[in-house]
């Protein structure tokens, strides 16, 4: 690894800044990737502790064929540093906050696209598994919850796919766990764009080239977690992400090109025909349903590249605070955001609170266009739900809370104050029942109603006089309801009153 290698183009550079950080735990006695690697990685999430980097798993091959980066892009025990690995995923010094982190994923949309760049070779084709050579139940395969329907070694790696024609290559995290010593079974779902460019090869009737890459750039697998419009090339809007192209080099069996840095390459093919037993898995809900088995298609693996020593990075989902929370809410929330200025709606900022487990996107409207817009409440409700439950984007958000200009949208105390009482149940919500629903959801996939339709609702936490003349209020808290010049007095002497903190 160069000295000057970047965090968030280079995964091992990316382990490092960690270890810099003081956020790493580097676990170098052996570890059982059989549930104990797991109940590991879901004690660090639980908790906000540092990423534990497993370094000697049972099953290891001689070329150290795999470690496990565990909550690769969890939270830190700071809470100055709260988002700090997100933050090394872009290249932000790790006091960023979730506002600088989702801007910076906005900001490079209106960039100019920067292609990637072909080269010879690189670190991931220093070593090479044919079919013969490996199986992927003796490799270090984790079971993450008990529960689960088998071992999930795809939690936070990078799909490659391109559409039969070849003018679109995508790049994605969807799970998939093990099916057999060469086979894996996949979570392959509508509407995205995995789901989009298998349904094209169906129609070819050709089995779906495919590639999955583990320890890519950081700032590749955020832009793969997010879902960008169709027909974009996630590698272009990396290189105008981080202003320079990526590094990629072709694979060996097939004609798709793969971050060259990656720590671990799977190439083979997507079957178009025949499915396999996947799930159940503990998943970002926090739930796992025992012996919920679905079926979905088997990818086969051909052939694994690696680096020495590599490093699979490991998400283990399930009640907050991980990856699926981190990354999925947040940079849906980003585009719902986009999407609705786009649309000229008196949207400033979106984004999704964790504790709503990634289910609601908090709108900050802006009320001084609203009140120039004359919409009115109904027509405000009805066509944010339109934009963002009828498009990709709010594919995985069932409630949309509108608030006004005093909530600040990342703090869930703000939002949830203004959601529960200005938002009156019933008459400010304007419910979506024809869009497309989110299945995982519990209340969705083992509920009561259409397990993949409606259950989404706009909620309007939005005064009347917001609409109208504006604010009419003051919060009664110590900052809205003293003036300055008490509270300053209060604070200064506040050790002398006998507080200590
Ligand atoms: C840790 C993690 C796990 C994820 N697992 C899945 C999954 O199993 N299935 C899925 O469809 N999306 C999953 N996602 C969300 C997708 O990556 C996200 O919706 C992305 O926008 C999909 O890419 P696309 O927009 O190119 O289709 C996951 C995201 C993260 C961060
Ligand atoms: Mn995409």
């Amino acid at each position: 690894m160069s000295a000057l290698a970047n965090p968030s183009m280079d995964f091992r550079a990316f382990v490092q800044s960690l270890k810099d950080d003081g956020d790493l735990v580097e676990i170098n006695e052996e570890c059982d990737p059989n549930l104990e690697v797991g109940a590991i990685i879901r004690k660090v999430v639980e908790n906000n502790e540092k990423a534990p980097l497993f370094n000697n798993l049972k099953g290891q091959d001689e070329n150290g064929l795999w470690r496990i980066l565990g909550a690769p892009n969890s939270l830190r025990p700071n809470p100055k540093q709260r988002y700090g690995r997100m933050a090394r995923h872009l290249g932000l010094e790790p006091t960023a906050s979730l506002k600088d982190i989702l801007d910076k994923m906005i900001t490079a949309k209106a960039a100019t696209p920067i292609p990637p760049v072909a080269v010879e070779t690189g670190p991931c084709k220093e070593f090479r598994l044919t079919k013969d050579q490996f199986d992927l139940n003796k490799l270090p395969s984790p079971m993450l919850h008990k529960d689960d329907g088998g071992k999930y070694i795809q939690t936070f790696g990078m799909h490659v796919v391109q559409s039969p024609d070849g003018k679109w290559t995508n790049w994605s995290i969807a799970r998939a766990m093990v099916h057999g010593k060469n086979e894996l079974a996949g979570l392959v779902i509508e509407p995205q764009h995995i789901w989009q460019i298998h349904q094209m090869w169906k129609k070819e009737g050709k089995d779906m080239p495919w590639a999955l890459c583990f320890g890519v750039p950081p700032a590749a697998i955020m832009a793969a977690s997010m879902p960008l419009p169709d027909g974009l090339s996630e590698a272009e809007y990396i290189g105008s992400l981080v202003g320079a192209p990526l590094e990629v080099v072709k694979c060996d069996t097939n004609g798709l090109y793969v971050p060259a840095n990656a720590e671990i390459v799977f190439e083979g093919t997507c079957s178009i025909t025949e499915t396999v037993p996947e799930g159940p898995f503990g998943e970002m809900h926090g739930y796992v349903f025992p012996g919920d088995t679905h079926s979905g298609p088997k990818y086969n693996v051909e052939l694994i590249t690696h680096r020495k020593d590599a490093i699979m990075p490991v998400s283990n989902c399930g009640r907050l605070t991980d990856e699926t929370h981190t990354m999925i809410g947040p940079l849906a929330a980003a585009e719902i955001g986009f999407l609705c200025k786009s649309k000229g709606l008196p949207i400033k900022e979106a984004f999704s609170p964790f504790e709503s487990q990634v289910t609601w996107v908090a709108l900050k409207v802006d009320t001084e266009a609203l009140r120039a817009s004359k919409l009115s409440r109904q027509e405000l409700c009805q066509q944010v739900g339109d934009a963002v439950f009828r498009h990709k984007v709010g594919y995985t958000i069932h409630r949309l809370v509108l608030v006004g200009e005093d909530i600040d949208i990342y703090d869930f105390k703000d939002v949830i104050w203004a959601f529960c009482t200005r938002c009156r149940p019933g008459t400010d919500e304007v419910f979506f029942e024809d869009v497309a629903g989110f299945p995982l959801i519990p209340y969705m996939s083992h509920g009561n109603g259409p397990f993949n339709r409606g259950g989404k609702v706009v909620s309007d936490a939005l005064l009347p006089v917001e609409y109208t003349t504006g604010k009419n209020w003051e919060a009664a808290d110590l900052k809205n309801s003293f003036p300055a010049e008490i509270q300053n007095k209060v604070l200064e002497k506040w050790n002398t009153y006998g507080f200590s903190s």
